[in-house]
């Protein structure tokens, strides 16, 4: 697979996100992190904790219906072991957001607590809700305030500038662009911010992201494979001979076989099936599959 590494995915408009964001941090008291509960490390920017330092945090493991459930587990632990607040969200269908209020509370209590000492009544805590594209932190802005306030989409870099967004007399929120970093030292990294739709489609190569998938399937979700009816003899195949055939096309083929992705002459269309096995990954119809552990 070409090195995730050496894509030149980096849009001007998140240079211009990420100093409108440090800007922005003199406002706020509180940091909403929202990562993607299939890989939260991977989603989390690197820069956060020192950007952040002095603030209060925390961090919600959003798209929870898609990721897991026992590696969730795990990652919860790992998170407040660092003295990290995590909470599990599904902000789609809204499961888990009523804990969120009282957390905020929790955790900002002592401000709560010194503005009323000083007679300070009726300032609302301000929170900037952080991530990188595309891990729903519009939509959770919205199930949260209960108006479609934000706008939301499939794709990343849906939301272009800040907004304001009061949630009641208590709390205000910033809505934000998602912030990508530009150059991700691990190429897993990238990859699972492909597959999880956090990088432009558009600059990515189907084939190879889905042929990946299909190389973790095999590695942690053996099941997903005999769905498409990938068997272990696959791999005994002989392909030291083969022009072009890798483990990796073979799988492929099986895919465009199970999606009857043909061409008109009636070969796999393997494009047509990556892309098709991307969208049903994303969409959580192969299942709840998490891409990495702690
Ligand atoms: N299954 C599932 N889908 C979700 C959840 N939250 C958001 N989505 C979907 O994820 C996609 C991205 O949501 P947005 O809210 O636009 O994401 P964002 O982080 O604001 O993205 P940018 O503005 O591009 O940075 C949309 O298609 C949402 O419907 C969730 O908890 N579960
Ligand atoms: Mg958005």
């Amino acid at each position: 697979m070409s090195d995730i590494r050496n894509i030149n995915w980096y849009p001007g408009h998140m240079n211009k996100a990420k100093k409108q964001m440090l800007a922005d941090l003199n406002l706020v008291e509180l940091i909403i992190e929202i990562v993607d509960a299939r890989c939260p490390l991977s989603s989390r920017n690197p820069d956060i904790d020192r950007m952040c330092k002095n603030k209060y945090r925390m961090v919600l493991l959003n798209k929870a219906d898609l990721a897991d459930k026992n590696i969730g587990n795990e990652w919860k632990k790992y998170f407040e072991d660092k003295g990290i607040s995590v909470l599990f969200l599904n902000s789609k269908n809204k499961e888990g957001l009523r804990n969120v209020l009282p957390k905020v509370k929790e955790l900002c209590a002592d401000k709560i607590e010194r503005n009323l000492k000083r007679g300070i009544k009726n300032q609302p805590i301000r929170a900037m809700v952080v991530g990188i594209p595309n891990v729903g932190k519009s939509t959770f802005i919205n199930a949260f305030c209960g108006r479609n306030i934000a706008k939301t989409g499939d794709k990343p870099g849906v939301t272009k500038g800040k907004q304001w967004i009061k949630v009641n007399s208590d709390l205000e929120l910033l809505d934000t662009p998602g912030i990508l970093w530009p150059k991700f030292e691990d190429a897993n990294v990238g990859l699972r911010l492909a597959l999880i739709g956090s990088i432009n489609d558009n600059i990515l190569i189907p084939e190879e992201l889905a042929g990946s998938l299909l190389n973790y399937f095999k590695k942690e979700y053996p099941d997903i494979l005999k769905k498409f009816s990938i068997e272990d003899e696959l791999f005994e195949t002989d392909i030291s001979e083969m022009q072009f055939v890798t483990y990796e096309s073979l799988m492929l083929d099986k895919v465009a076989e199970y999606y009857n992705c043909l061409k008109k002459g009636g070969s796999y269309d393997i494009v047509r099936a990556s892309v098709r096995l991307l969208d049903d990954f994303r969409g959580g119809k192969l299942g709840r599959i998490t891409l990495e552990r702690p």
